[in-house]
């Protein structure tokens, strides 16, 4: 079954940054894993949020027309994905003729249900976050998220009537409770949903003329929440996928958009008639200095490509995802990340597979046969590696579909560091000084299988070591399927494959 795995679109109103790069490894990490483990397809969307007030303040503010505006921010996140080994299906954009189309068409279904009125509207704006706030949200007259003061708004706006589906959508909750990925904020989602009748939500603006119109009254510019989240089902319907798939996807959201994502889209979806998403997964911010990474704080601004070229394209995605557990928030510390990348990647992986394959091209021409072992003359320290790697490969694919990434890392680095014990004990360098051929050839040959499975289960968090590893080994990573038992094969290692030695070179970072 194909797995449809979203991030966020990002506003764009200024280049990209760590936070969006982060959103992008996790949907990328889990595509990756999916496709290595179920042998199918799974589709990663993502895009660009190209309307509203504050993009075009944005454009107005750099002189330039806001059209070509975000073309040009659409156009370095594009460019971005694959500078980050990231490999998204489907770039979606607001401002495309075909989502104009699907946004007026919901418009219209939820107007001819009823769920939309005209009315009036008073209360305070936060252009950052492009809504309302009640007075009792306000933190001191300021937006909770953005910290700045909002605009005192009243205007005529349609208002769409929240408080329809509160029922439905709690009892959505109480029969998924984990719908949402830590379900601790299920919980929490449906605590305010049960604490009573939800306001009318304003969904048009009448002075924003940056926007997809309301039909039949062009004055009024739609909601850019209902214009974005509707994004998924326009990149959806635009890779030939119908409505219902919607219940195939998972949402990658940072926590600043939960509500949006837990109370309003799936409301809309229930007045629209369409199912709901299979769950979201909501990750934590990443600071500098403790301030938070974001486009209205420019000193927070950390290049992804700048730190790719510091770290490697495996290393960044890496260590971000063995720094913290995704709904955490965390610190950038270059060389904690750098620390990171040369304990887990060079010294004890890189290094484990470099030391076994030179002893396997030395003494064995790069060729070690199965037939040399069979299970009877297995010995027990070989068995017992083998036996323990399927063990913590089952864990670490519960992890991975769990989206319990940080784990993940830790049972990888545990699971290497067993494999490295292993080679050590057995010391296969000493067949200089008289160590049995055969016995050798065994803890090759066993280590050289372990490599194997270790680049498998590395593959969604270090794509580029992983192919180059197997490369070596003679696979490749289309053929290789995700497997907790494994036999053991025989091996031919082939250094001129392989960019292994310019991934890693004898100097660390
Ligand atoms: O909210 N740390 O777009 P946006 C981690 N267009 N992640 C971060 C981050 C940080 N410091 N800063 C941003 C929008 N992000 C809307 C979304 S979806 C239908 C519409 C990530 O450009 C995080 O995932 O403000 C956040 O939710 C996303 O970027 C929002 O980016």
């Amino acid at each position: 079954m194909t797995d449809i795995i979203t991030t966020p679109i990002f506003y764009a109103n200024g280049n990209p940054h760590l936070g969006h790069a982060y959103s992008g490894y996790i949907a990328d990490v889990a595509k990756r894993f999916h496709s290595l483990a179920n042998k199918g397809d799974s589709l990663l969307i993502t895009g660009t949020d190209e309307h509203g007030q504050k993009i075009a303040d944005t454009a107005r503010a750099h002189e330039v027309n806001v059209s070509q505006f975000v073309n040009d921010r659409a156009k370095a996140f594009q460019t971005l994905w694959p500078q980050l080994n990231i490999q998204p299906n489907i770039f979606v954009r607001t401002t495309e003729c075909f989502h104009y189309k699907i946004i007026q068409a919901v418009w219209r279904t939820l107007f001819q249900n009823g769920d939309i009125y005209l009315g009036f509207y008073q209360g305070n704006y936060c252009i950052g976050c492009e809504q309302f706030y009640s007075s009792y949200e306000l933190e001191d007259g300021c937006c909770p998220i953005h910290k700045a003061p909002t605009h005192n708004t009243s205007e005529e706006t349609y208002l769409f009537k929240l408080e329809s589906y509160r029922q439905q959508l709690i009892e959505h909750y109480q029969r998924y409770p984990n719908f949402i990925t830590p379900n601790h904020y299920s919980h929490s989602i449906l605590d305010y949903l049960q604490q009573g009748p939800l306001e009318d939500l304003s969904v048009s603006r009448v002075n924003n003329e940056w926007g997809i119109n309301v039909p039949h009254n062009p004055k009024h510019t739609i909601y850019v929440w209902i214009d974005a989240l509707f994004s998924y089902l326009t990149a959806l319907q635009r890779a030939g996928f119908n409505q219902d798939d919607l219940q195939k996807t998972t949402h990658i959201i940072g926590k600043d958009i939960l509500k949006f994502h837990a109370v309003y889209w799936p409301i809309f979806l229930l007045a629209a008639n369409l199912p709901l998403p299979k769950r979201l997964v909501i990750h934590g911010w990443w600071t500098i200095n403790g301030e938070k990474i974001s486009k209205s704080n420019p000193e927070t601004l950390v290049s992804p490509t700048d730190l790719t070229d510091q770290l490697t394209k495996d290393g960044l995605r890496y260590a971000l995802l063995r720094q913290k557990p995704l709904a955490r928030d965390g610190n950038i510390v270059i060389d904690e990340l750098k620390d990171l990348i040369n304990a887990d990647l060079a010294h004890s992986f890189a290094n484990l597979v470099k030391r076994n394959h030179t002893l396997v091209i030395k003494y064995f021409s790069g060729v070690i046969d199965s037939s040399i072992i069979n299970q009877q003359t297995l010995s027990n320290t070989s068995q017992f590696i083998i036996n323990h790697c399927g063990q913590i490969l089952k864990k670490i694919f519960d992890q991975y579909k769990a989206y319990e990434f940080y784990q993940v890392t830790l049972l990888l680095k545990g699971l290497l560091d067993s494999c490295n014990h292993y080679f050590h004990k057995r010391t296969p360098w000493e067949i200089n000084k008289g160590k049995d051929r055969n016995e050798v050839a065994e803890t090759c040959l066993v280590t050289s299988n372990l490599i194997r499975q270790l680049a498998i289960a590395f593959y969604p968090l270090t794509p580029n070591l992983s192919t180059s590893i197997l490369d070596e080994l003679g696979d490749d990573v289309k053929s290789c399927q995700w497997q907790s038992r494994f036999q053991i094969q025989s091996i031919e290692i082939n250094h001129a494959r392989s960019h292994f030695s310019k991934l890693y070179p004898k100097k660390t970072l």
